[in-house]
């Protein structure tokens, strides 16, 4: 049998980051998530089968502050907290395939696999620290983060000298195999401007070795060390290893150096190593640096990609909830409907440089591109079909397939290679197109003249076809609309896969169903 097995061929296998429970999700979050499942849609527009992780980050000590602070057992703040978060994701319109929490057992179980294998090959060592330490950002300090004055900036909150002993990684002897991976791997970190700056820290400092634990008098809220119960996991240990968790708990034979005793004996998927790690610019660090040497250690692949994307400002500033200038995507969502959320956002802000979110600029792409685009594009076009042929679809005509088949080719590409912004500039070539051909062909006048039917027939089928290719070309970005297109055609839900935008799927006789507008227009800015 040399046929792969259904579910037995690797997976591309994608991530966001996992987020901390310590508030609700804001548009930093909501970005992210909604651009990870733009590429996993895209992946499987392309015939990739896929695999997306999202999830939360729930130990650590700023989730036990915020817990104590409301009165409440950490797991039982985190459990509420968590059905918020999925009802976000849900919200959101995500396809992803499976939702981690650190908290779970078949997490906590891996963790503590691989805190056994990593001690065993003698990459920890434990010695005292004595250093200032800034609780609200879990971390030490050095003299690096002084003020010019020698004071410590306040947004790390109070800063206190705290001498424990802890748990240490050894880093040095993984320093010069990462320089040369990242320089024999120039995909590895993208954009290119985060990839020199890891090249440029790894060549101009020598790593000092990561502190992977706190005594469990300090911090409970953590998954205690195997050989050590003292102490337990510092939170990045812990979070990076939830790529590989889920991959291990669900007996990815990749994994198999680090998984459990007991893995449950269902078909196993293959998912690692994995494919792309979309994560902001602030945890790079984190992902290029320490990941890849924790997983060398571990005795497993690297992931493939790591894919950094901005932060969104609002009108220029950071956002803070102490000035209030926050972006609630959930408001904007309810408000103007999540797929224009997902297109602004995807439209608006390429993966890598940072983002400023206005809600003029919101209302300005939903109304022009959105609403007098795409909608008004689709509305007329159906609506002439239904008025001068009774919505029956009219002979083949291949006006309009060569622009079709150029925005299908080069979205695609842009697809696959995580220009997403491109993609739907690629694909409003054919918008703008189609909407211009209604212009110049003025179907409501040839309407009036029985002499002009057979050239009517012509612009009505290359205006309802372009329709078709448009819906399965923006089902990664704007899946309920695409539906929706379908659905007033008169076809079941739009296919997956790309290569249905071929030109030609209406076919003569088809009768479409009922247009009706798809962006209501709106005056009103987003309420944010
Ligand atoms: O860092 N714009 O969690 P987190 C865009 N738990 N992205 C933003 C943003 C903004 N204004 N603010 C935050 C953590 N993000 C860890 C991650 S992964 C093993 C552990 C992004 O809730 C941020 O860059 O603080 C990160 O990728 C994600 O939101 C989660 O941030």
């Amino acid at each position: 049998m040399g046929d792969t097995l259904p579910g037995m061929s690797k997976r591309f296998y994608i991530t966001t980051a996992i987020d901390y429970v310590n508030g609700q999700p804001h548009l930093g979050h909501a970005y992210e998530k909604v651009i990870t499942d733009v590429i996993a849609r895209a992946r499987r527009g392309l015939g990739q089968e896929v695999f997306f992780l999202t999830g939360l980050d729930e130990h650590g000590q700023k989730v036990q502050q915020v817990a104590l602070a409301e009165g409440k057992d950490p797991q039982k703040y985190c459990d509420e907290l968590a059905a918020s978060w999925q009802a976000f994701v849900a919200q959101l319109n995500l396809t992803h395939d499976d939702f981690i929490r650190t908290t779970q057992p078949r997490h906590k179980t891996v963790i503590q696999a691989i805190l056994s294998r990593l001690h065993a090959a003698g990459h920890f060592y434990k010695a005292p620290y004595k250093g200032f330490y800034s609780a609200k950002e879990e971390t030490f300090l050095t003299d690096k983060d002084r003020r010019p004055d020698g004071t410590f900036d306040p947004s790390w909150g109070e800063v206190v000298e705290l001498v424990e002993e802890n748990y240490y990684f050894r880093m040095k002897q993984h320093q010069a195999w990462l320089i040369e991976h990242i320089e024999a791997h120039p995909e590895f970190i993208y954009p290119v401007s985060r990839r020199n700056e890891v090249l440029g820290f790894l060549k101009n400092n020598t790593l000092e070795d990561l502190c992977i634990t706190r005594p469990a008098s300090r911090l409970n809220w953590g998954i205690p060390l195997p050989f050590d119960p003292d102490y337990v996991t510092y939170v990045w240990f812990d979070a990076l290893s939830n790529y590989i968790s889920v991959p291990a708990a669900l007996g990815d034979p990749a994994t198999a150096p680090i998984q459990p005793a007991q893995v449950p004996q269902t078909t196993p998927l293959e998912l690692w190593p994995a494919d792309a790690h979309v994560i902001g610019k602030d945890i790079v660090k984190f992902h290029a640096v320490y990941w890849p040497i924790m997983l060398k250690a571990m005795g497993v692949p690297l992931p493939r990609q790591i894919l950094a994307h901005g932060w969104w400002q609002k009108d220029g500033q950071k956002m803070s909830k102490t000035t209030g200038n926050v972006v609630d995507p959930v408001a904007v969502v309810q408000e103007w409907g999540v797929d224009a959320f997902r297109y602004y956002v995807t439209r608006e802000l390429d993966i890598g440089p940072d983002g400023n979110w206005t809600d003029a600029g919101f209302a300005s792409r939903y109304a022009a591109e959105l609403a007098n685009g795409l909608g008004n594009l689709v509305n007329r076009s159906l609506s002439m079909l239904k008025r001068y042929r009774q919505g029956i679809v009219p002979q083949r005509s291949d006006e309009l397939a060569p622009e079709a088949r150029t925005a299908a080719t080069a979205a695609s590409r842009h697809y696959e290679t995580f220009h997403l912004q491109t993609a739907l500039e690629d694909i409003w070539g054919l918008v703008n197109r189609a909407n211009q051909y209604v212009d110049q062909t003025a179907p409501f006048k040839l309407a009036k003249d029985p002499a002009q039917a057979a050239r009517l027939d012509e612009v009505l089928y290359s205006l309802a076809e372009s329709c078709r290719v448009l819906a399965v070309l923006l089902l990664p970005v704007i899946p309920a609309t695409s539906a929706r297109i379908y659905q007033q055609l008169g076809l079941p839900k739009p296919p997956e896969r790309f290569t249905e935008a071929a030109w030609g799927g209406l076919v003569q006789g088809h009768v479409i169903g009922e247009p009706a507008p798809l962006f209501p227009r709106r005056d009103q800015p987003p309420k944010a």
